[in-house]
């Protein structure tokens, strides 16, 4: 198609669009560089405190990172949740689709398959992290996603004990997560890419959640909810609240739109009409774009959600609003 190659992502994270688009122009990389080296750019920049190291700190302080990393061609992918203690996450996520069998993984055996493959580990703390998380703890520490819990009386924080009361199954909505999504305040690298030979590729890198609880892994590492790539079809990646979006499957979805001859702008919004039908208050943005280059998003909760765009169509990197 006349307008590849292309190079799409959440946000208005434009380095990250250029960095990508550099690997496939100037380094002759494919598709799959082009999205670590996109992704990376974002983790070294911090892209707003909520990609990559010294971020969005959890309950206990620490900043956890959510990584994945999915090659058009053969399905193949890798991913890492709950990373510590190890910057560079998308790239771990890299040597575990190209180094391993698996797909995921997790926590302290994550860093410690990128210690063995060669990743630098040690502090990924920042000083804004340190803030936010004496700030949160001063506020009587927010207990943002939990339910039917009760705070320890004394500290009016956690170890939270389960309510003997009524367990109420409704999500309860967090203000936290909604001051963490939206126009000012942007989350979560995901990225789309086709490269020169039309192969495709994606992505997402993320520290996810401001104060979630330790352990947490968002949609951002799950295939088919932060991103989701066919060769022969197009690609899309999630942002927003990725406790709900991993149970849709929104990338998957929009993809799988586009292959029963959806558009972009129409898969994308079909991937959040289910999500919104059961979670009228879900905040979040999908993205998606075809093997032929269009490219379209759709987003709920927030005013709009701009995304963005590197194509032979835009002589620069650009962004793209759609209002939601
Ligand atoms: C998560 N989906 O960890 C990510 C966060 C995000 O816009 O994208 N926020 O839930």
């Amino acid at each position: 198609c006349q307008w590849l190659p292309v190079v799409v992502n959440t946000w208005p994270f434009t380095n990250a669009t250029q960095a990508a688009w550099d690997t496939i122009i100037m380094k002759k990389g494919t598709s799959v560089d082009a999205v670590e080296a996109g992704c990376t750019e974002c983790e070294v920049q911090q892209c707003d405190g909520t990609v990559g190291w010294g971020g969005d700190p959890d309950e206990n302080g620490e900043t956890t990172l959510d990584a994945m990393i999915m090659d058009g061609i053969t399905h193949d992918v890798g991913a890492v949740g709950a990373l510590r203690r190890v910057k560079t996450a998308i790239s771990v996520a890299r040597a575990v689709m190209e180094r391993t069998t698996h797909t995921l993984l997790v926590g302290d055996q994550a860093t410690e398959f990128a210690a063995q493959m060669g990743f630098h580990t040690g502090d990924i703390h920042s000083n804004k992290s340190i803030e936010i998380y004496k700030q949160w703890r001063l506020n009587n520490c927010q207990p943002n996603y939990w339910k039917n819990v009760l705070p320890d009386p004394k500290t009016s924080c956690g170890p939270y004990k389960p309510s003997p009361f009524h367990v109420n199954h409704k999500r309860q909505l967090s203000e936290d997560l909604y001051k963490g999504i939206g126009d000012q305040n942007h989350d979560t690298i995901g990225m789309v890419v086709i490269d020169g030979n039309g192969n495709m590729a994606c992505g997402t890198s993320t520290n996810g959640l401001n104060h979630k609880i330790p352990g947490r892994v968002g949609d951002s590492p799950i295939p088919g909810a932060g991103s989701y790539v066919d060769n022969d079809v197009g690609g899309a990646a999630a942002t927003g609240d990725g406790g709900v979006m991993m149970r849709f499957l929104p990338s998957y979805h929009a993809v799988m739109m586009m292959k029963m001859g959806a558009s972009p702008g129409e898969a994308t919004a079909d991937a959040l009409k289910n999500i919104i039908r059961l979670y009228p208050d879900f905040v979040g943005a999908v993205l998606a774009v075809n093997k032929n280059g269009a490219h379209g998003a759709a987003c709920h909760g927030i005013p709009k959600f701009p995304y963005s765009i590197r194509s032979l169509q835009y002589d620069e990197v650009t962004v793209i609003e759609v209002p939601c």
